[in-house]
């Protein structure tokens, strides 16, 4: 371990920020008389530059607040009442071991549903720690499309897996739109790339429904209708091409479709797409001209959009743009979405679907409510869940059914967690899981391109232990014999990167120990222009303007299951980019709307990471009460002032908010961010208690902001 020790007895401990977050921040822990005292960014990292966040500012307080579940505890109470007593380590395995035997010898193994995501994102710790375990034990096999699995599938299906443009390039565009993406609040540490752009003449244009943090910062702000933006791209492309304002050489040697695309797009004019979208025509039309003229120019798309009926189309036209213009040709022109794909990750030695028994049924994690509550057909019904890094009643939908099919007797529970979430109140057997600061593990990032290691700063603290270590244990208690399932964190990190990747190039543990990170072995940000000279990983090695793959190619992001990519539900893919109308719309289901008329999105708060730090006081005051933002006109309507407590609902449930009377929002869409916890709430529920079920078109996306409610008075 490095470490540096001041006079004063203060030791430095390199790590790196646990969060689901594309920053993936370098950090400095400082540790005297074997406790945290502080963390702090590190100043040396390229990318984050030093600074932490309103969320990481103080870890420690995460690490020490005095709510740390710290023994394994069995519940005494009634499911959701949170009474629990303490017991021992091997009390707590013998017990689920016991009930797992019971039930695979009654039931099958399938009776047994694991459900997690990205509590820590860690290699070691995070997305695929369990999966080996569950997929040999046979287990029903959980789907994760939480996250960015339509967008990534989306954006597969026309460039491949590339990892698209360098974040750190963005200070050589000359035109920036950041489509979609909320940068100051959610990559925060991206922001002084695009200001440096900005600083140096480039124009940086806002595409959102909400006047963000980002919008009040930019040249322009476009407030579009939520999940319209396929006509808006469509009808750039339309200008585009009639206006001929096309790089035809880039054009002819790197895409396919484009005699087809350019006859397809004739039926997206700007008038045609201001009438969907609420831009004007004449909007549209500079921004096509102004797209396509200023080079390079280029774009960073969030997640968020992803999340309605045509979310992956949507990105399917928004990542052919740059293609069209030739934005590709230089430093800081083309896409950013998630550089994710430049790290060689050897994420079948991760996931090991080779393990999953032939025919094992798939429950997708948007369906929790669901198959809790017998809904959905499930020829082995759900006996046994079995939850970590993961908090299911604040980040799914169906909030209502949810806790239904969690309070069911005869469902037996297991959460692993820092807290008593209000998932974790319907535990039965509740283990504590270490932070950060009390583990080791290999960090990826999908947000740049440093791999960064965190080293062990503390010992667990109480009975904690990392989640490596309990899928250790279990597998223990449950006799497996295999030594794959009992390697320990130094082999585990050893066996999560392709180390002869050319990617990884120089990079070794010895030197990630000394520095902390280490960029992976890709050209500088000043030279790094990936596709100047096409070569993109499609099947056609061109950008495919009209698709080649059905629904993404093999789609190995984490959400990939052997023999499940399809991803689905019937219903041919669209080759070429079209428009879709949203679900919930006074186009596709009038009757609806005219009964809840206003558009409700839940998107992420600034001073909570999804729904960590939803229980913490420092971030608690700053993100205030449980709010909705609504504009003024609609408010009006409805006698709603500032501040007053107010009921939004919809046909699926209810919860109340502060509202927040606000033109940050525009007329007929509110706004209500994610991450306030159920049990602070003012009338026991959140925003996923009106969220849907549906899916959106790609990747098996939720289609959270395509979401019709109204707002009332209490
Ligand atoms: N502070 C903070 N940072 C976070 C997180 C957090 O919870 N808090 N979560 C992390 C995670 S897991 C993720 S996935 C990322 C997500 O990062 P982002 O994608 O940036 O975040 P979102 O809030 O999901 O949505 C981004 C923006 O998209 C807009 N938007 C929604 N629908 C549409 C649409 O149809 N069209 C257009 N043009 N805009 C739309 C929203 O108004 C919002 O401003 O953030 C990460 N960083
Ligand atoms: N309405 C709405 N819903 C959303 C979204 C949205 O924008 N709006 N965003 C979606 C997106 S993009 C995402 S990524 C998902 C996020 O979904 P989740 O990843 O489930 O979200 P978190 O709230 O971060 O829950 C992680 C939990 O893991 C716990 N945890 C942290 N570290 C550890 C650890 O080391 N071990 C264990 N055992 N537990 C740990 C934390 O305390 C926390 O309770 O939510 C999705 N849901
Ligand atoms: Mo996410």
């Amino acid at each position: 371990m490095n470490t540096q020790t001041s006079a004063e007895g203060e030791t430095t401990i390199l790590g790196a920020c646990p969060h689901d977050c594309p920053d993936t921040c370098s950090m400095l822990v400082k540790v005297k008389d074997g406790k945290v005292k502080a963390v702090q960014g590190n100043p040396s990292h390229p990318f984050t530059q030093g600074r932490l966040c309103a969320k990481t500012n103080h870890y420690q307080e995460r690490v020490y607040h005095a709510e740390r579940l710290l023994y394994p505890m069995r519940r005494t109470g009634a499911k959701g009442s949170g009474q629990f007593e303490r017991i021992t380590w091997d009390e707590a395995l013998n017990e689920i071991a016991a009930r797992w035997r019971t039930t695979i010898a009654e039931a099958g193994p399938r009776a047994i549903l694991p459900y997690s995501y990205l509590g820590t994102q860690g290699l070691v710790n995070g997305l695929t720690v369990g999966d080996p375990f569950f997929n040999k034990l046979g287990a029903t096999v959980s789907e994760r499309t939480f996250c960015d699995s339509g967008a990534s599938t989306a954006y597969i299906m026309t460039v491949g897996p590339t990892p698209g443009m360098d974040p750190e390039s963005f200070q050589h565009s000359k035109l920036i739109i950041l489509w979609a993406c909320n940068m100051l609040s959610t990559n925060a540490h991206m922001w002084p790339f695009v200001e440096k752009a900005q600083r140096n003449g480039a124009k940086l244009i806002v595409i959102d429904p909400v006047r963000t943090r980002g919008a009040q910062q930019a040249d322009q702000h476009i407030r579009i209708k939520p999940g319209t933006d396929t006509a808006l791209a469509l009808a750039m492309m339309n200008v585009i091409v009639n206006e001929d304002l096309i790089d035809h050489d880039y054009v002819a040697q790197y895409t396919t479709g484009f005699d087809e695309l350019k006859a397809h797009v004739q039926q997206y004019t700007p008038e045609f797409a201001a009438e969907v979208t609420g831009v004007d025509a004449e909007v549209i039309r500079t921004l096509a001209r102004e797209y396509a003229s200023t080079q390079p120019a280029a774009i960073r798309i969030g997640v968020g959009i992803e999340r309605s009926a045509g979310g992956g189309q949507l990105v399917r036209a928004v990542t052919s743009l740059p293609a069209l213009v030739g934005a590709w040709r230089k430093p800081g022109g083309g896409i950013l979405q998630l550089p994710l794909w430049a790290f060689p990750i050897n994420w079948d030695g991760l996931h090991r679907a080779d393990f999953i028994p032939e025919g094992t049924p798939v429950v997708n994690q948007w369906h929790l409510g669901r198959a809790l509550t017998h809904d959905l057909g499930l020829e082995t019904p759900i006996r046994d869940l079995f939850i970590y890094n993961s908090n299911p009643l604040v980040v799914a939908p169906d909030q209502a059914r949810l806790i239904e099919g969690l309070s069911r007797e005869d469902l037996f529970t297991v959460v692993s967690e820092h807290f008593m979430t209000d998932t974790a109140r319907y535990a039965d057997i509740l283990l504590p899981a270490t932070t950060q600061v009390e583990q080791a593990d290999l960090m990826f990032s999908w947000g740049h391109f440093y791999l960064t290691l965190n080293q062990q700063a503390v010992p667990p603290i109480g009975e904690a232990v990392t989640n490596s270590e309990l899928f250790r244990r279990l597998a223990r208690a449950m006799d497996f014999e295999d030594p794959f399932f009992y390697r320990d964190d130094e082999e585990l990190m050893q066996a999560s990167m392709l180390w002869d990747h050319p990617a990884m190039q120089g990079i070794t543990m010895e030197g990630l120990r000394a520095t902390g990170y280490a960029r992976l072995n890709m050209p500088s940000a000043d030279t790094y222009a990936p596709h100047a000279q096409g070569g993109f990983p499609t099947p056609s090695g061109k950008v495919e303007l009209k698709a080649s793959m059905a629904a993404g190619g093999n789609f190995v992001l984490p959400v990939f299951r052997q023999g499940y990519n399809g991803f689905q539900d019937g219903g041919p893919v669209d080759a070429l980019p079209t428009f879709h109308v949203r679900h919930e719309s006074a186009a596709k289901a009038p009757a609806l709307a005219a009964r809840f008329p206003l558009s409700m999105m839940s998107p992420k708060s600034h001073a909570f990471l999804n729904s960590n730090y939803g229980n913490m006081r420092r971030q608690v005051a700053h993100q205030g009460q449980q709010y909705v933002m609504i504009n003024p006109v609609d408010a009006s309507a409805r006698g709603i002032q500032q501040d007053a407590v107010v009921t939004v609902q919809n046909g699926r449930g209810a919860f109340k908010a502060l509202a927040r009377v606000t033109d940050e929002a525009m007329a007929g869409v509110v706004i209500t961010p994610l991450g306030y916890w159920v049990d602070r709430s003012i009338a026991g529920a959140t925003p996923a208690a009106l969220n849907p079920t549906a899916f959106a078109d790609l990747g098996r996306a939720p289609t959270f902001s395509d979401n019709l409610v109204e707002v009332t008075l209490d």
